[in-house]
């Protein structure tokens, strides 16, 4: 790397290469630097905002040195790169995590603490990077930390919204959407204003013919916008290497704005320009498994794809290799179907752009490649319409029907005749009006496909998908289980947990090799841990119930069963049974003498998570939620007995605080629907259980921690099929009569207006149940007896409990990252020297 510098300056470059601070007194140092220079503020008047911004800034410097001489030592490494294409990375605070993977945490809390500041308050002034919607978003997060502990070589491409999901505020029982202003001070992005593209839209294309005769397109005319790269570094934990996330912010491509139509009074149109570019990066979508079609959700994919490809383009023609060695130094993974026209757009720059010949282009493409499927329900698979690609990218729209066409060609050559299947598998839909399949159209453009869970992945080869299995083979299809980084998920949120852990393992070996928990298994009767095991899961509730007495005003008791189900918000996910769940407990209780009622077991519902604005579904079950606990939580009879809160604005910092403190979490979405989940990683291995269906990756959890440690119910997918023939088409359809009791309290009116309600209920009852709630109601309330009961037995409970956590080694997103990259990407990691990590270190 220094060589890189030439030899007349090297001398001088190196006697002032920057350090970074060393120990605590230089952190102190650089903290107090930030506060009186680059804050301009006084020491005088410095609150924890101050104090945050200014340790942000200190690790911030030492972030950038080791993420300046990663992206040099990959760069003359030459190895294979991989870039992780996703429109959502919900990363949440950075500070603590990267002091913690860079090893300064406790350097920073006595740093600070000599400055007069407790760590956790500085902590708690950091901003959510909120850029994605749920599990995809944060899958995506929890890759980047594994690409980067592991040592890839690794990009992530997104976009810098503006606005990130919206705030949720609850008000009056209801959900009210109010805008993310993250961006206010981020220390943690670098604009790069020389990182720019022109991104070009609508417009036309003409052919010519090249001096060989050969036909040449031109996509002329339309708009243009700027994209301007904005770097995030990422920190693996325990190594220097830090790696890259670029995030694309959409500006006007002709300067700020119009100073001729400015000069000459039109004030309003010179600017209309600069804020209809920036507009494409001005908001995240806030749908969660819902697919809408916008025109603009499409700029934005495009906006983002072609940036990020046009990046990678440039950055391997660098290398001044030949075309067909692209694959071995790029591969691309596709985060769902929302970069699928990246597959396009490649093939456009190799066949237009650089004058490669289809097949060749094709052949570069499709071993790029990878696509994740993540989810089969079919109101979030992507379809654009045809009128509208054609508007905007009318060169793109001849390129998919040409793949299309190929494609058909040879699925003719294949199955001859067979008209039914060529229709079936098209990537246009010939519907009214055509439809463009990205799903398909991932498929055909990729070497590789997988699902999230084995389940899931099962499903997608045994139904959206079978004809593509037949088509293509089943070597195409795999399945890599999701997984979570333990660095956020237990030695961040959970960090008394991972000491306790680390003492009785020697050492936090098991954060770089989760599988190192099955040690615990030698402790599971040492009373001592035991006692300590207890003793954190209490300390975390009691710190859960601050935060809901701050957040609610409501009171509750840390010795009662916590229960929790925080995602959001879907009629799949079923958090409609939990609320009428219970409604029923509470009914229950209610019927019993005040001497039945005292042998009860208490516990405290708890609810969490953001409904898409336009789902109105998802809002009524809030609403619900609330109402239920407006009621109940005023209930003398009831006391301490049942307690129900919904959290507002449930995001990653708040996981962090509610994931450790739970006894019990639900996983109770219809079987099939759920591709994995990731929450019910988190929640095991924090040292709760969990309640589920046979559902996404609860299913390998059971294998993996034991049937005896979790509390299954419910009807399972081979069977939804049928059940939901049954109630449509027989008119089979008995509401279990628990539920029944249920539906006739709400509209009885006890929990407010019944018309409030009058959907949720219909919906199970009049139209289809459509999510078996009512077939598996019987089921989850027995269920929850059984939970009830093993709660009683603390000691059982808690053997349960540190047996669980000994096994979920499996869930490591590193063991995740090694099978995408053994098996998909082909990518090996890039070795650390062992003085460049200590150096890194020191
Ligand atoms: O694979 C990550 C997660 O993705 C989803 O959130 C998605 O948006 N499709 C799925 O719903 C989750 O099951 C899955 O864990």
């Amino acid at each position: 790397v220094e060589a890189s510098i030439p030899e007349p300056q090297r001398e001088a470059w190196l006697k002032h290469q920057v350090s970074g601070f060393k120990d605590k007194d230089g952190f102190e140092r650089e903290v107090v630097r930030h506060v009186e220079t680059t804050l301009a503020r006084s020491l005088f008047n410095c609150d924890e905002s101050a104090a945050y911004a200014a340790c942000a800034l200190a690790l911030r410097d030492r972030l950038i040195l080791e993420w300046n001489r990663t992206q040099q030592r990959q760069t003359f490494a030459d190895s294979k790169r991989v870039y992780y294409l996703s429109l959502e990375f919900l990363m949440g605070r950075a500070l603590d995590n990267a002091m913690l993977n860079v090893g300064q945490k406790d350097l920073a809390k006595a740093g600070l603490a000599e400055l007069g500041f407790r760590i956790e308050d500085v902590i708690q002034q950091e901003h959510d990077a909120a850029l994605g919607n749920g599990g995809l978003g944060r899958l995506a997060a929890c890759f980047l930390d594994s690409l980067a502990s592991l040592n890839f070589p690794a990009w992530g491409y997104g976009l810098r919204y503006r606005y990130g999901i919206f705030k949720q505020e609850i008000i009056d029982g209801y959900q009210v959407e109010v805008p993310d202003y993250w961006l206010d001070f981020n220390p943690w992005e670098f604009p790069r204003h020389d990182v720019t593209v022109d991104i070009q839209f609508y417009g036309n294309v003409r052919k010519s013919t090249d001096e060989f005769g050969k036909t040449v397109c031109h996509w002329e005319g339309g708009e243009m916008v700027k994209a301007v790269a904005y770097d995030v570094p990422i920190p693996g934990y325990g190594t220097p290497t830090t790696n890259n996330l670029r995030l694309w912010s959409s500006k006007a491509a002709s300067g700020e704005f119009d100073f001729q139509k400015f000069n000459s009074g039109d004030y309003e149109s010179s600017v209309a320009e600069q804020q209809r570019a920036e507009t494409i990066s001005a908001v995240l979508y806030p749908n969660d498994n819902l697919d809408r079609g916008k025109e603009l959700r499409l700029k934005q994919q495009y906006f983002w794809v072609a940036a990020s490809l046009y990046d990678i383009v440039r950055r391997f023609k660098k290398t001044k290799r030949s075309w067909k060695e692209f694959p071995e130094q790029v591969a691309i993974q596709l985060n769902d179907t929302h970069p699928t026209l990246a597959i396009v757009e490649l093939q456009r720059i190799l066949i237009d752009l650089e004058g490669l010949e289809w097949d060749e282009a094709w052949n570069i493409v499709v071993n790029t490649f990878g696509y994740t499927n993540h989810t089969v329900l079919p109101e979030a698979l992507e379809k654009w319409s045809v009128p509208l690609i054609q508007h905007l990218l009318p060169r793109h729209l001849q390129i998919i029907y040409e793949i299309n066409l190929y494609f058909l060609q040879d699925v003719e050559r294949k199955f001859p005749g067979d008209r039914e299947l060529l229709r079936d598998v098209s990537i246009i839909e010939e519907s009214q009006p055509k439809m463009v399949r990205m799903a398909f159209l991932a498929i055909v453009g990729s070497h590789k496909v997988n699902g999230v869970a084995e389940l899931h992945s099962d499903l997608i080869k045994t139904t959206i998908f079978k004809d593509f299995v037949k088509i293509f083979g089943p070597d195409k299809f795999t399945n890599v289980t999701n997984g979570i980084t333990p660095r956020r998920w237990l030695h961040q949120a959970n960090p008394r947990l991972s000491e306790l852990i680390a003492s009785k393992t020697g050492d936090h070996g098991f954060l770089t090799d989760l599988t190192k928990l099955n040690q615990l298994e030698h402790y599971i009767n040492d009373k001592e841990f035991r006692k300590e095991w207890a003793e954190i899961k209490y300390a975390n509730k009691v710190r859960l119930a601050k935060h809901i007495k701050a957040t609610t005003g409501v009171t509750v008791n840390p010795s009662a069963l916590f229960d929790v189900q925080v995602k959001r918000i879907h009629e799949y996910k079923r958090q409609q049974m939990n609320i009428f769940g219970v409604i029923h407990r509470y009914l229950t209780l209610k019927a019993m003498t005040p001497e039945e009622r005292q042998k009860q077991l208490p516990r405290v519902s708890i609810f969490g998570g953001k409904a898409a604005p336009g789902y109105w579904m998802a809002k009524q079950i809030i609403h619900l939620i609330n109402s239920v606990g407006a009621v109940v939580n005023n209930d003398k009879d009831i006391g301490d007995l049942l307690k129900v809160v919904f959290l507002e604005d449930y995001n990653v910092s708040k996981a962090e605080i509610i994931i450790p403190a739970s006894d019990i979490s639900e996983h109770i979405s219809t079987a099939g629907t759920e591709a994995s989940g990731t929450s019910n990683m988190k929640f095991v291995l924090n040292g709760g259980l969990i309640i589920g269906t046979c559902d996404g990756a609860n299913i390998e959890i059971t294998r993996e921690i034991g049937e005896q440690n979790i509390f299954l119910f419910g009807h399972l997918a081979e069977e939804v099929e049928d059940l939901r023939h049954a109630h449509v088409y027989e008119k089979q359809h008995n509401i279990d009569p628990d539920l029944a009791r249920v539906f006739e309290e709400i509209e009885k009116g006890t929990f407010g207006n019944p018309q409030d309600f009058a959907g949720m209920i219909s919906a199970v009852r009049d139209h289809g149940d459509y999510y078996l709630v009512s077939d598996d109601f019987q089921s989850y309330v027995d269920t929850q007896k059984l939970v009830d009961n093993a709660y009683r037995n603390q000691e059982e409970w808690v053997t349960k409990c540190i047996e669980s956590v000994a096994r979920m080694g499996f869930f490591s997103s590193d063991r995740c990252i090694n099978e995408y990259a053994e098996e998909i990407w082909n990518i090996e990691p890039l070795k650390v020297e062992a003085d460049q990590a200590a150096a890194a270190s020191s």
